[in-house]
């Protein structure tokens, strides 16, 4: 076996965005793409001789062939020990887990989330450090920067390990674990949660379903929602992980995952709906005829947090990311604890949570978790609720109009314009840029508007200054339009509109959240040029 030393050149646009390098499988298949990017990654995280390497992904295409080159190039650079989940399965929360528990020095995850994925699709890569946290972005810019200068790479010669048998192998001088994806991450859910309340609920009248959506919870729901907690067999849906997610789009929102959504707003809709993206950290909750938003879901979460014993004794603060809704700051200024404002981005949350200035934090992507592991965490939000459930013994419609009588409701929704011309993507944010002097002090949708701006934020913890995060026109009475670019697409740019408007009288908390936001939803347009521009008259995604 022999270590060998590769020669190559530097790839342009291996930035990671906003969590990590995604790109076209095509992309990575490319000769030495994959390779330059961990090598980089290699080069740019430290000291790791004699430490192990997590590495796992969400089972999508070309996953077990990265995964054979990133452990022989983790051989040739020195680690002592990869642990990777077998059949190459783990989900970006286990990873995280799995990091943690065994004070690993990092891991590699593959996924390129949500995205759809199969020869055509997408992949991705990501770093993650010792926290079990995305890299914070001083260390994906030196990632980034090493890239652009790269001239050769170290890779050990030797066959395939054999990613589909548990138990410890030598490759090349270094230890290779293969391990059960789940275990780790079962035991850790069950150290938070009530399991005894949760399968008590669950074997009543009580019914829930869980979409896999093809994709990398699928083990994960088999074992923890009908095998620990004894859900009817047939609970946890689409629970097969396929190497194209079944040709679907795992993206747990009410336009990808309508079986889901069908079903809860069908006749003889469950109780309680959920559903998980493609590799795991996202989440969507439903009840009978019924969809939380994720900037509610975080606000319910943090009122209803003692309930659960992993949090009994109360939250140390709530983080959501900017365009998320103020709804957590009401439940946080309630509870006399601190709510944090972060970029989009979960890497946001990581100083928070080690300084133990935070415990839940989320984003109205679709993601929630807690200081549990350092990734959001789609089955944990899934656990959560049930546990509230089992406490409350209420509707998930009764929990959110009890919540909104005492905090108010923030009515919100997010446009989406996928696959717009960058461009032109760029003139919409830049449209409202032009007016920033102007607009503060004038009436827009009946509103008054304060301030505009474009969000930076200062870490609290280490001083670092992230600018750029978003365009904001802010309104005196609270209410927010935000515009955005998407930091995850792999094709043009997705311009994201973000809409907000918060109702104290619960008179008017009935309204369909278009139809409370329509003023405004036609100010964003009018005000920034947005459907002339993309040349769209309708988003493409609305949340
Ligand atoms: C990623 C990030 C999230 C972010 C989301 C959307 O989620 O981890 O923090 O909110 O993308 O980002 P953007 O608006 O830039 O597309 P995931 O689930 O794709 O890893």
């Amino acid at each position: 076996m022999s270590l060998n030393t590769i020669s190559t050149q530097p790839f342009d646009g291996q930035r990671p965005g906003t969590s990590g390098l995604r790109k076209k499988v095509k992309v990575f298949q490319q000769p030495h793409y994959l390779a330059n990017f961990v090598q980089a990654t290699f080069d740019s995280i430290g000291d790791f001789s004699g430490q192990t390497l997590v590495v796992g992904g969400d089972g999508r295409y070309f996953n077990r062939e990265a995964i054979q080159i990133i452990i022989k190039m983790a051989a040739a650079n020195g680690f002592a020990k990869v642990l990777v989940g077998q059949g190459g399965i783990l989900s970006t929360p286990a990873a995280s887990c799995v990091i943690r528990k065994y004070k690993a020095f990092g891991g590699l995850i593959l996924s390129a989330s949500h995205n759809p994925a199969g020869p055509d699709e997408d992949f991705g890569i990501k770093y993650n450090i010792g926290s079990g946290g995305p890299a914070p972005e001083a260390v994906t810019e030196a990632i980034f920067e090493r890239t652009s200068d790269i001239s050769h790479y170290l890779i050990a010669q030797c066959p395939d390990i054999d990613l589909d048998k548990q138990g410890s192998f030598e490759l090349a001088g270094m230890q290779v674990e293969v391990i059960d994806p789940v275990t780790d991450y079962a035991d850790l859910m069950q150290s938070l949660f009530d399991f005894d309340a949760i399968r008590e609920l669950l074997a009543g009248e009580f019914s829930m379903v869980f979409d896999a959506m093809h994709a990398v919870t699928g083990p994960y729901g088999k074992t923890i929602i009908e095998g620990i907690l004894q859900a009817p067999v047939g609970t946890v849906i689409n629970a097969e992980p396929k190497e194209d997610f079944g040709g679907g789009h795992p993206d747990p929102n009410l336009t990808y995952a309508h079986e889901l959504v069908d079903i809860l707003y069908g006749d003889n809709a469950p109780a309680f709906g959920a559903a998980s993206d493609g590799d795991g950290d996202r989440n969507m909750v439903l009840g009978d005829h019924f969809f939380v938003t994720p900037s509610d879901s975080l606000a319910v979460m943090a009122a209803n947090a003692t309930l659960v014993p992993g949090y009994k004794d109360g939250i140390s603060g709530v983080a959501r990311s900017m365009p998320t809704s103020a709804a957590a700051d009401r439940v946080a200024a309630a509870l006399g604890i601190d709510c944090f404002e972060t970029p989009t981005g979960w890497k946001f949350f990581g100083n928070l949570m080690d300084a133990g200035r935070v415990t839940l934090c989320g984003e109205e992507s679709f993601g929630t978790g807690s200081d549990h592991v350092r990734e959001k965490d789609g089955l944990w939000a899934v656990l959560f609720w049930l546990n509230i459930l089992a406490v409350r013994k209420e509707s998930v419609a009764s929990i959110l109009n009890d919540h909104w009588q005492r905090f108010g409701r923030n009515y919100y929704s997010r446009h989406d314009y996928e696959g717009v011309d960058s461009a032109a993507a760029e003139q919409v944010l830049q449209n409202v840029r032009d007016q920033f002097t102007t607009l503060p002090g004038t009436e827009l949708a009946g509103r008054l508007i304060k301030t505009c701006d474009d969000f930076a934020y200062t870490d609290p913890v280490d001083g670092s200054i992230s600018k750029n995060q978003g365009v904001r026109i802010l309104f005196e009475d609270g209410s927010r339009i935000i515009f955005r670019l998407s930091g995850t697409g792999t094709s043009g740019a997705t311009i994201r509109v973000y809409l907000e408007s918060y109702e104290a009288d619960s008179d008017k908390h009935g309204l369909d959240a278009q139809d409370a936001l329509a003023d405004m939803i036609t100010a964003a347009d009018a005000i920034s040029k947005l459907r002339q521009l993309s040349g769209r008259d309708k988003p493409t995604v609305i949340t």
